[in-house]
């Protein structure tokens, strides 16, 4: 089922392996052609442009692109009781989290009268996305919403695309979450459309008015990360998110079913999504295959899920040894990381690139996905290399407050004398020797 890449005893170098391993080729600059006139019109023509862009893309021509408060708050009273339950439930448990995440200001004291503080301040407007597309994502809402709200933001924007089954109005799971949540500015809009909106703001068919944003975070389609890497400078903006990942290190005391379950999971979102078994057992890789067959013709997105898994960015990658697997894995920098192995903690402490690290037999990434606390929005691609997800710390800036008394000045103005001068910017000295009296000097 899985393509099957055989490295045992033959792992290659890291740079290598990211050229040998499965991965999905998204080429954001590509879509950047196409994006860039969208970008523009809505610049130039705000919101007149959004609404010829969403009735082209979304098939639908809201009357307001604002969601009216009406909406949210008959959604929420319209939601299934189990489904507040199971949103509550995830708030609760991901504002938990995030709260321990909270910065405290540092100040250092560098000398008898000379201190640098780093105060952390949160980024004022906040501009968050939760995609539509093939599923509905309320959950996005929460990951997005719950650290900005932690950090402080004092001022929240959710965009979301417009549904035509719904007359134009995002899907009400998603109003709801919102409504939850205390965000009570939607905007239903989606796609590039929606990155420009925030960026540039833009006025209503009623007058209502957008404000620019300073940040924009939260996952969606290459377009709106194209969108998001074009106006970044602009705007902030989180890690690119592409097509959704997840790779399981496992061994011979993995169970082949909750494997095979949880690859379908994330195939389930795109067809373009990956799923990486790397494993020491090939005993295990033919269970997970067996049980694959099985349960891809039994879920309900059986074909986009067997379209993932068949594409070249899934497969199975066989090792000798769990260090083997480990070397594997981080040069593959998984969004998702399910570890399934024996002594899984041990394993996963030694895990050095990831999104986020589901350790041992009962941690699956959909736990991650809605219930566990933790956040959702992952890097892809490879870019958990350098990036985290999304965190309190992705709302706050820190400013370093510099505070040095004149005697403290004085202590060091010949040091920085002497590298102004060092750099031939001798007006840099000037600027510290200026303050001190002839005979100072
Ligand atoms: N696995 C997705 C998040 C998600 N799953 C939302 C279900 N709903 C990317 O981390
Ligand atoms: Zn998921």
């Amino acid at each position: 089922m899985l393509n099957r890449t055989d490295l045992r005893g033959k792992v290659p170098s890291p740079v290598e392996l990211r050229a040998t391993l499965p991965r999905a080729e998204i080429d954001v600059d590509a879509a950047l052609h196409q994006v860039r006139p969208v970008v523009e019109a809505v610049r130039d023509r705000g919101v007149e442009a959004v609404l010829e862009y969403t009735e082209k893309f979304d098939k639908v021509r809201p009357a307001t692109v604002r969601v009216p408060a009406d909406a949210l708050s008959r959604a929420l009273a319209e939601l299934a009781p189990e489904v507040r339950a199971a949103l509550e439930e995830s708030i609760a448990r991901a504002r938990e989290v995030h709260a321990d995440q909270r910065r405290q200001d540092v100040t250092t004291k560098v000398t008898e009268g000379g201190t640098v503080t780093e105060r952390w301040v949160p980024v004022e407007r906040v501009g968050l996305y939760a995609p539509g597309g093939l599923a509905v994502y309320p959950s996005s809402v929460v990951m997005n919403v719950v650290p900005a709200q932690t950090a402080g933001v004092g001022s929240l924007v959710l965009c979301t695309p417009p549904q035509a089954e719904f007359g134009g109005s995002p899907h009400p799971t998603t109003l709801a979450a919102a409504a939850l949540l205390g965000v009570d500015e939607v905007w239903a809009v989606g796609g590039a459309q929606a990155v420009a909106l925030l960026a540039y703001g833009g006025t209503d068919t009623d007058g209502a008015e957008l404000q620019p944003v300073d940040l924009v975070t939260g996952p969606g389609n290459i377009y709106l990360t194209a969108a998001k890497r074009m106006l970044r400078g602009l705007i902030g903006i989180d890690s690119e998110a592409g097509p959704t990942e997840i790779a399981i290190l496992a061994d011979e005391t993995a169970d082949a079913g909750h494997v095979a379950a949880d690859l379908i999971s994330q195939a389930e979102h795109d067809t373009l999504a990956a799923s990486v078994l790397v494993t020491t057992s090939e005993e295990l890789a033919d269970a997970v295959d067996t049980e694959l067959k099985a349960r891809v013709a039994a879920t309900k997105h059986s074909e986009r899920v067997a379209q993932a898994l068949g594409g070249k960015q899934s497969g199975t990658v066989l090792v000798s040894t769990v260090d083997e697997g480990l070397r594997v894995v981080d040069a593959y920098a998984a969004e998702h990381l399910e570890i399934q192995t024996a002594d899984a903690r041990g394993v996963a402490a030694r895990v050095r690139n990831a999104g986020a690290v589901f350790v041992g037999p009962y941690a699956p990434v959909s736990l991650g996905d809605y219930c566990a606390g933790s956040n959702h929005v992952l890097p892809t691609g490879g870019f958990a290399r350098h990036s985290s997800g999304l965190s309190v710390q992705s709302f706050l800036r820190g400013i370093h407050v510099i505070d040095y008394s004149e005697a403290a000045l004085r202590e060091v103005a010949g040091k920085v004398v002497a590298l102004a001068n060092a750099e031939d910017l001798p007006a840099h000295g000037e600027a510290v020797t200026a303050r001190f009296s002839q005979e100072d000097r």
